[in-house]
């Protein structure tokens, strides 16, 4: 193949320009137009069984860097552009980025796409093609606004499939057209990720930031993804775009096994559905539906087929997050499932007494969740602690009654993407010094441990963080203005801003931090406090949270006997390819949420395996990091899971006491409604996030804050012994590997859906 003939003569045609003569942007149209053909050739992975998986968020990113790796060209496209005077990261700069997802559950889905495909099994995501995606963040005044991020041009990764499907709401019945995106494995072939659209979609309904009238579901279902993670919107419309997902998913999904002549009494031996979270649940009665009315099987025999063929996934255990809709509002947007919604509850009313299983209960709320359990094979959690706080606890009721159904599946990250793409100096000294085959088998990283004692791999992995971090501080002072030491410290905290995520008790360190410096007491070291978030609209104390960080860092880097000792940014519009740039600068992976309650967490996962070391607490994959890395290459704090569930069970955690009974806690929550902080930033926002410290403190800040303040201190220290730190960071590396994705996947097919 010749990728220069073939881009030569793609410019001449589409610009009528030599590669040369191409701005960057021209040049990305062509090598996008140039990649979808090699995609294209590129056959279709068939097989016996195929796995669908539906999820309302697909944060794939921009897909340029990826299709190039996993096609097995972007060493030789990077040579080809730099020979004419280009370069792929600016071209890729030219891409628009698809935030067709909130956080780590959509992101999540696509590292399981990358490695469904990867590792050459057949199956195809389902979801929606929102044409503003998740809001882009900007900050005003030190506050968060919210604005439309457009992101399909006239040429995108989208292709036109030609397929239409209708889809009937009570109150109309709208028209949808499908898009698919290939995905292709690494030196694999490929899948596809379909995502539906209205046909009558309208983008002119958007007025002002991301406002837009809610009524006319015919015109607004795709325009966007609702900005909640982990909470319950309680809006009619998610309902309608939910609907609108799996009404689809099933005809695909139908229409794809007619195609294969399969008899759909043996649906389940052809298909395997996994339900990304509740969000599809409704997939299970419409497909009941669907078998009983159009195909004449009996209730019987359709809902023996689809128990057979859906399993569940569980992202969250935060009791707000489970979604529960009053039937009422199924009722208004698809009156069609509500018999079939009725019967499925009927059958377990019949079956089971405990009202805490029931799938409606007595204020005539659908728990979706039970639909899932109920009416699925498979329920599992994603990541140990997790499932056995899922069978423990939240779910306790129902692993009595199905054991067999329960089962953990550890999350992952795909490799491509988080070492091969974002820290590719990494990959090639990883490459130099155990070869290749880590690449494909993940594991081989910890051969990487034979070179704990070889002074040069230390020093090189050391080195590829300074270039790393250093290229950071460009790029942030470029986007934020903001100027960061490369030699400090560069400790990030990246995720949704969510009250148990914990941003608040990193920003009490960081006023601590400040009041001593104040004080005289400087640190050895300038640190640098990097976060980067973005709030849920509706999500009052969540934006509070991040109008402290602003003005924190308005203070803090413009004080100059401060400055010189620390800084603080807050990254605008923190997104996928921000994450691709930070994640290989980090020192310290923040991880510090209240023990139990983050399912997993993926992002500790990618700084782990670029390199940083964990200051976290015991929860989610921060456990299983924790045993695979051992004591001396990890810091871990606070309370356990089981401490904390003691706490709610018992209701007896007084925040207020905490604060009373340290001036150290005293002295940071007070600043918050310090003089100079009132000064700059707004009264009604820090003196809420005061009072919510003190007098509420649901996710128990201050609990964990002292144990924080001082293991945080120990490894700033630590990270002077240099030595000692090169080897955390080679011990960690070479521990990643069970977190790759393609380990995730594996599972998933030989415990769960068995395809091929
Ligand atoms: C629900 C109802 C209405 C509107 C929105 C929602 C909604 C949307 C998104 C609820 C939850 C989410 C997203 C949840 C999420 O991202 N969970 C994260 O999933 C990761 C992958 O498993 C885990 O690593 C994280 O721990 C978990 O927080």
């Amino acid at each position: 193949m010749n990728l220069e003939r073939k881009l030569t003569a793609l410019t001449k045609k589409m610009y009528d320009k030599t590669i040369r003569q191409c701005t960057d942007a021209e040049v990305y149209h062509c090598v996008l137009q140039l990649t979808k053909e090699l995609l294209a050739d590129k056959p279709v992975i068939e097989g016996g069984k195929k796995v669908y998986y539906i999820s309302m968020e697909f944060l794939i990113g921009k897909l340029l860097s990826n299709n190039l790796i996993n096609l097995g060209i972007y060493d030789e496209m990077k040579a080809l552009l730099a020979k004419k005077g280009k370069s792929l990261a600016a071209v890729e700069e030219a891409e628009p980025e698809p935030s067709l997802g909130n956080g780590g559950l959509g992101r999540l889905a696509a590292c399981f796409l990358d490695s469904i495909a990867t590792l050459g099994l057949p199956g195809d995501g389902i979801g929606l093609n929102y044409h503003f995606g998740l809001f882009k963040q900007v900050f005003q005044k030190h506050q968060q606004m919210a604005e439309k991020n457009p992101w399909i041009e006239k040429d995108s990764w989208l292709n036109e499939t030609g397929i239409e499907f209708e889809v009937a709401f009570g109150d109309g019945k709208v028209t949808s057209v499908l898009y698919d995106m290939d995905v292709v494995g690494y030196g694999q072939d490929r899948n596809k990720l379909h995502l539906f659209d209205l046909k009558t979609v309208d983008e002119r309904l958007v007025k002002k930031g991301i406002n837009f009238d809610k009524t006319a579901f015919e015109k607004n279902l795709t325009l966007f993804l609702y900005p909640d993670d982990s909470d319950e919107a309680g809006n009619l419309l998610r309902v309608y775009q939910e609907y609108f997902m799996v009404s689809n998913a099933a005809q695909l999904i139908i229409r794809e096994l007619k195609e294969k002549g399969v008899d759909l009494y043996k649906m389940d031996e052809h298909a395997v559905i996994q339900i990304n979270d509740t969000h599809p649940t409704m997939v299970i009665p419409e497909l009941i539906r669907i078998l009983t009315w159009e195909e004449d099987f009996t209730m019987e025999d359709a809902i023996h087929v689809v128990s057979r063929t859906c399993a569940y996934t569980n992202h969250t255990i935060l009791a707000e997050a489970l979604e529960k809709w009053p039937l009422a509002y199924i009722e208004k947007v698809v009156p069609q499932l509500v018999p079939i919604i009725k019967e499925l509850n009927a059958r377990v009313k019949k079956q089971y007494k405990d009202p805490k299983v029931q799938i409606i209960d007595g204020n005539k709320r659908v728990h979706m969740a039970h639909i899932d359990i109920h009416y699925g094979f498979s329920v599992n959690g994603v990541a140990a602690i997790h499932t056995d706080i899922l069978k423990e606890t939240e779910l306790a009721h129902f692993y009595r009654l199905y054991p067999e159904k329960f089962n953990n599946k550890t999350n992952g990250i795909t490799f491509r993407r988080w070492l091969l793409s974002c820290n590719s100096e990494l990959a090639d000294l990883l490459t130099g010094t155990i070869g290749d085959g880590y690449k494909k088998d993940a594991n081989e990283l910890e051969r990487l441990l034979e070179k704990i004692d070889d002074r040069n791999v230390l020093d090189a992995i050391d080195a590829i963080k300074k270039q790393k971090k250093a290229e950071l501080a460009a790029y942030i002072e470029e986007k934020e203005g903001v100027c960061l030491n490369p030699d400090s410290v560069f400790d990030i905290q990246i995720k949704r801003l969510h009250e148990y995520k914990r941003q608040q008790m990193n920003a009490l360190y960081i006023i601590h931090k400040y009041l001593e410096i104040k004080a005289g007491k400087k640190p050895v070291r300038p640190i640098s406090f990097i976060f980067g978030a973005k709030a849920a609209p509706a999500y009052v104390i969540a934006r509070d949270i991040i109008h402290l960080l602003l003005v924190l860092s308005d203070i803090i880097n413009n004080d100059p006997d401060v400055s010189p000792y620390m800084t603080l940014v807050m990254v605008e519009n923190y997104n996928v390819s921000y994450a691709e740039k930070l994640i290989p600068a980090c020192d310290i992976s923040e991880q510090i949420s209240l023990a139990s309650k983050e399912a997993s967490g993926t992002g500790n996962m990618k700084f782990m395996l670029n390199g940083a070391v964990t200051l976290g607490t015991s929860d989610g994959a921060n456990v299983e990091i924790h045993e695979l890395v051992g004591d001396d290459n990890i810091y871990i704090f606070g309370k356990d899971s089981d401490t904390v569930i003691g706490h709610y069970a018992k209701a007896d955690y007084v925040s207020r006491d905490y604060y009373e009974n340290s001036e150290v806690i005293r002295e940071a929550v007070d600043f918050i409604v310090s003089k100079p902080v009132m000064k700059l930033g707004n009264r009604e926002n820090l003196l809420r996030l005061y009072n919510e410290l003190l007098n509420k403190d649901w996710f128990m800040t201050l609990l964990d804050l002292e144990e924080y303040i001082e293991v945080k201190d120990r490894m700033l220290a630590d990270f002077e012994d240099r030595e000692k730190w090169k080897r955390m960071m080679l011990v960690n590396i070479a521990k990643a590997g069970f977190f790759s994705s393609d380990r995730t996947i594996a599972e998933y097919n030989a415990d769960i859906w068995h395809l091929g």
